[in-house]
């Protein structure tokens, strides 16, 4: 797993540090999964180092999907209902299919899917995807509720489930985001994302895991292409210094949208001398006689550094 964004990192430790899972009260109650997406890379869309989404608009057609993955990372291995609801606030990035159990076309899959029924249902008003694993109904009724059993070491060495979204061919430049719902916000009692755990004594309890959310930003040029000439050189990084220099100033911004979006290279939501020296970077490589990389891959193996 490469693709844990780095924010997850620090939780992600944390949790690896409490296996097994415990069943007294007091760590029980402290434990908690993860959820995570990850964005399958395709040739309309970059993918920053930290995960998110970089979408240039001149490089969409009439129908843009991007395959986001969806995984749990469960250490106590001990749920039974594993249920992501996601959603996305912009109709610009519309989650309009049905989402796919990677089990049921043949893919690998966390949970051995003869053990679960898994449901989704679509809701177009409100751009919701509501997903659900769980054990059998035969099961529940007679209290008879098993964990849903692995099929690899970790619960998040396969997705756990994953779903289209389309972007529109005239989105506007800007910052968008795919996110796990965890509070009702369209209206009262809409279905949240939950996991039920079981612990050694048959005891279920029903949780809101951790979530990340899934960043898409979009631009009406390449990344680090600031003023749009199709090159990424010293300009550009004049341009971002300069901007920079306003910004200290307090001055008004002087980027457009689109250009404020391919001028943070880093996806940190500062344009500064960060990003400049970064655009640099990439400017001195390009003019070596190194092979030739995309800017996102020369910012993995700079940010890897
Ligand atoms: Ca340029
Ligand atoms: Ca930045």
């Amino acid at each position: 797993m490469n693709k844990i964004p780095v924010f997850m990192t620090a939780a992600v430790l944390a949790m690896s540090a409490v296996t097994p899972f415990c069943t007294s009260a007091e760590s029980a109650e402290d434990y908690v999964p993860v959820m995570y997406f990850s964005v399958e890379d395709n040739d309309k869309i970059s993918i920053l180092p930290n995960g998110t989404v970089y979408i240039n608009t001149n490089d969409l057609t009439e129908e843009n999907k991007i395959r986001v993955n969806v995984y749990i990372r469960d250490d106590s291995k001990s749920c039974w209902t594993v249920a992501p609801k996601v959603k996305s606030l912009d109709m610009c990035i519309k989650l309009n299919e049905e989402a796919i159990d990677p089990a049921e076309v043949g893919e690998n899959s966390p949970y051995d899917s003869s053990e679960y029924g898994f449901y989704n249902t679509i809701d177009e008003e409100y751009n919701v995807l509501n997903m659900s694993f769980t054990a059998p109904m035969s099961d529940m009724l007679s209290g008879n509720i098993k964990r849903l059993p692995l099929t690899s070491d970790a619960t998040d060495d396969y997705p756990l489930v994953y779903f289209n979204a389309s972007v529109a061919s005239d989105v506007s430049s800007g910052k968008y985001r795919i996110y796990f719902l965890t509070e009702s916000e369209d209206y009262d009692d809409q279905r949240t994302t939950q996991v039920s755990l079981l612990d050694d004594e048959g005891n279920s309890v029903t949780i809101t895991p951790e979530v990340n959310e899934q960043k898409i930003v979009v631009s009406d040029r390449m990344l680090g292409d600031v003023n749009n000439d199709g090159l990424i050189d010293t300009v550009d990084a004049t341009a971002v210094l300069m901007e920079y220099a306003r910004l200290s100033a307090e001055k008004e911004p002087s980027f457009e949208t689109g250009q404020a979006v391919s001028a943070d290279v880093n996806d940190d939501n500062l344009v500064d001398t960060v990003d400049a020296a970064a655009i640099l970077g990439y400017y001195a490589y390009l003019s070596s006689d190194k092979e030739y990389i995309e800017f996102t891959e020369y910012l993995a193996s700079y940010s890897a550094q």
